[in-house]
């Protein structure tokens, strides 16, 4: 005979997951203890969202469903945000939670954590499932699987009733009813003549430009995607995660001149990116509206993505590497002029100016610390690390973070996504050191830090090699805020020097607080070479950034008088 709790770890072995990001307690706790003696790795944690947002990394970095599991309600609503998140950055993952009787919940007879999950979990992933038999379990996790990878990617949720796990049935009709996913995410060919349309627009262009989001890091066409870029010669520039596809320090790459191309440009070719806020909807200002109507190349596996903010002229329609395998091969089949070199030799111009800027900057040694002498530093050791995985959030530590340090190598940068929310930074440390095997670097504001700083004891009880860095700079963007009315603080301001080092000592981790560029880089090429939890204090100028870092003009009051 087999049972419930076997089927399911059977079913995802089967398919070949390894690892269960967990927080254990009714009805899953023997499920994650058999799971260990089954040979899968459970990594458990201290709070749901965070093991569902190591769940979401997972999907990112190895294109495989990353797999969250969580008690009933409470745990299930907290993992919830994680799974909603993996959703609207499209990174596949599964939430399994445990739930509770169906007879009682549906007569809200008052069960222990009585709740309708699956209803509400419906809305925010992109499908949810339930199973109430155990022969049923291997059906469902092959739709799990399929559901999360193939097109966009997404967050899926699977509810297991309690009384699943302890559903007998016979072993050999148990094994029977399982499910290898056979090409769980196959690819999809673009139309030819969609091709032929994307690449006539591309060939008429005078200034083009190719914007490469983490759609396309995601979809792994790393050669595919530097050949299209290096034959053709079109300037790009990466969205945050889609940093590192290509070197930042090569020679097309256009993001030091971001404003300029994005204004100027006539073709844009989208890899993989949305048109939402991200990028000013594709419109105003930003896309220089004055300098007449711009064309869009889209490349997505989403039809629906399509003239979602401005109309597409070309939609290609299709799985990224299908898509640019084949205008490379249509690139390759035609003569192709390089763009003019007015577009191209403005752009370095203005890219030479912006970086002798910036090197200036960076080159000040202010004290204490601003955000750009410690990202220096942080800029320095990662080039010296190529490999190490940037783990960033933040406001600031995030924007300055992001056009500062360069990366070298795709799928090495994962931060705050599509809704820029605060309380990834841990969770996805854990699964890039669990991932990866790779030196994990997470930089985070000191508030961005709070809402998951508790999991520096996971870290520090699995040994993961995460180096983590606050910027301490005593508040919610800056700590200088004054409450007008006086008695409490401000809401943005914490307590003034506080010692998040000592965090990561409690338990049993390495502890250092940095004041100086000098001070932290001894500390972070330490914590690279000894592979031991650390936790930096980095100790930040308090008036350094601005409220909301670089989406100040977000704010509802910006321009009003407080
Ligand atoms: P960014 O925030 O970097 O601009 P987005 O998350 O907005 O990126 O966009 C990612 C896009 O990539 C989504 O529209 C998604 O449908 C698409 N996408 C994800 N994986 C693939 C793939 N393998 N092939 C084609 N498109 C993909
Ligand atoms: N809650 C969640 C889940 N996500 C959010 N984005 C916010 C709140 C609002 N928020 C931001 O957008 S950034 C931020 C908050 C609270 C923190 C900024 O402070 P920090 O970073 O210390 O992390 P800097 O670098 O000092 O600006």
């Amino acid at each position: 005979m087999t049972d419930g709790f076997h089927l399911v770890l059977d079913g995802l072995k089967l398919n070949g997951v390894e690892t269960l990001y967990a927080l254990p307690g009714i009805p899953i706790t023997d499920l994650t203890r058999m799971a260990q003696r089954e040979g899968l790795r459970v990594i458990s944690f201290r709070h749901e969202q965070h093991a569902g947002n190591a769940a979401a990394a997972a999907g990112f970095l190895t294109g495989k469903p990353g797999i969250c599991l969580t008690v009933s309600a409470p745990g299930f609503l907290n993992g919830l945000t994680a799974l909603a998140n993996a959703t609207t950055n499209c990174f596949p993952m599964i939430l399994i939670s445990g739930s509770s009787e169906r007879e009682i919940v549906d007569l809200q007879q008052g069960d222990y954590e009585e709740m309708d999950q699956l209803a509400i979990a419906k809305p925010l992933c992109k499908a949810a499932f339930r199973v109430l038999h155990a022969a049923d379990i291997g059906v469902a996790i092959a739709r799990a699987i399929r559901s999360a990878v193939s097109g966009r990617p997404g967050g899926v949720y699977l509810d297991l009733p309690a009384k699943l796990f302890s559903q007998t049935m016979d072993a050999a009709a148990g094994k029977a009813s399982l499910i290898k996913v056979v090409d769980p995410a196959p690819r999809q060919l673009p139309a030819p003549d969609a091709v032929q349309r994307a690449l006539a627009l591309l060939r008429g262009a005078k200034r083009p430009l190719i914007l490469l989001g983490k759609g396309a890091a995601y979809a792994r066409a790393d050669d595919e995607i530097r050949a299209l870029v290096e034959k053709t010669g079109i300037p790009y520039l990466p969205m945050s995660m889609a940093k590192g596809l290509l070197p930042d320090t090569h020679s097309q790459s256009a993001a030091a001149a971001r404003s300029y191309v994005l204004e100027q440009a006539d073709v844009v070719m989208l890899v993989g990116a949305r048109l939402n806020w991200l990028l000013s909807h594709g419109k105003g200002k930003t896309w220089g509206a004055a300098h007449g109507p711009k064309q869009f190349i889209q490349i997505d596996i989403s039809p629906t993505e399509m003239d979602s903010n401005v109309a597409i002229a070309a939609p290609l329609v299709g799985d990224i590497g299908s898509c640019v395998a084949a205008l490379n091969a249509g690139i390759a089949a035609g003569n192709w002029a390089k763009p003019p070199a007015d577009w191209t030799g403005a752009i370095a111009e203005r890219k030479d100016k912006n970086q002798s800027k910036m090197e200036a900057t960076l080159a000040a040694n202010p004290s204490p610390m601003n955000f750009h002498s410690a990202l220096n530093v942080v800029r320095k050791i990662i080039k010296a690390r190529p490999d190490a995985i940037l783990v960033n959030e933040g406001a600031n530590t995030l924007d300055f973070a992001r056009s500062i340090v360069d990366m070298y190598e795709p799928r090495k940068r994962i931060d705050v996504g599509t809704w820029g929310i605060m309380g990834i930074g841990m969770g996805f440390s854990v699964a890039a050191a669990v991932e990866t095997g790779k030196p994990v670097i997470a930089v985070c504001g000191d508030s961005a830090f709070g809402f998951s700083g508790m999991e520096v004891e996971t870290i520090c009880r699995y040994k993961l090699p995460v180096c983590v860095v606050v910027f301490n700079n005593n508040g919610v963007y800056k700590g200088t805020d004054v409450n007008a009315a006086g008695g409490d603080v401000a809401p943005t301001v914490f307590v003034k020097g506080a010692r998040y080092d000592l965090m990561m000592q409690a338990f049993g981790g390495v502890g250092v607080t940095a004041a100086t560029p000098a001070e932290l880089d001894a500390a972070m090429k330490e914590a690279i070479a000894s592979g031991n939890p650390t936790l930096i204090n980095a100790i930040i100028d308090e008036t350094a950034g601005t409220e909301s870092g670089r989406i100040t003009g977000l704010n509802p009051t910006a321009g009003v008088k407080k």
